[in-house]
């Protein structure tokens, strides 16, 4: 089924200039762009969106680092969408990520992970929302 979900490109990855090689593999992987946008999230706006973890304990440094530079916030459409993000971007540790995946090639740590994408249907409608909703 073709579908859509959310994907970040997050401050580390823009910090280190990876921002054209992530694009180009998202084309290769059969995306389309229906969105892309450079944001820089307030805190607030950071908690917001990651209002599902707000009680881990990472909760704190993982929204101050997403607030912490320029992200690049995208759309992606393609068969299978969700699940074929995922698998591009790897699991969430770099450490443990698979060559070849983008957290493998980009990832830092756990929480400067390089990448985000919708982890199911109801999750990428309300992420797309969060962003791109029409006022
Ligand atoms: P994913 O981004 O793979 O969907 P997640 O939804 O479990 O992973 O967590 C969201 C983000 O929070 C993740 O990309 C990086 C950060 N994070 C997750 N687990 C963490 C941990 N144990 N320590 C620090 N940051 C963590
Ligand atoms: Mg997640």
């Amino acid at each position: 089924m073709v579908e859509k979900t959310l994907a970040i490109i997050k401050p580390d990855a823009v910090k280190k200039k990876a921002v054209g090689k992530i694009v180009q593999r998202i084309e290769e992987e059969g995306f389309s762009i229906s969105g892309m946008k450079q944001l820089h999230l307030t805190k607030e706006e950071a908690e917001g969106f990651y209002i599902v973890h707000k009680e881990k304990s990472f909760y704190g440094s993982l929204t101050d680092f997403m607030s912490s530079g320029d992200i690049i916030v995208l759309v992606l459409e393609r068969e299978d969408a969700i699940a074929h993000w995922r698998k591009t971007m790897g699991v969430t540790d770099p450490a443990l990520a698979e060559p070849g995946t983008l957290r493998h090639s980009f990832g830092f740590s756990v929480e400067r992970n390089a990448c985000h994408g919708s982890d199911a249907p109801e999750t990428a409608a309300w992420e797309i929302d969060y962003f791109y909703k029409k006022p």
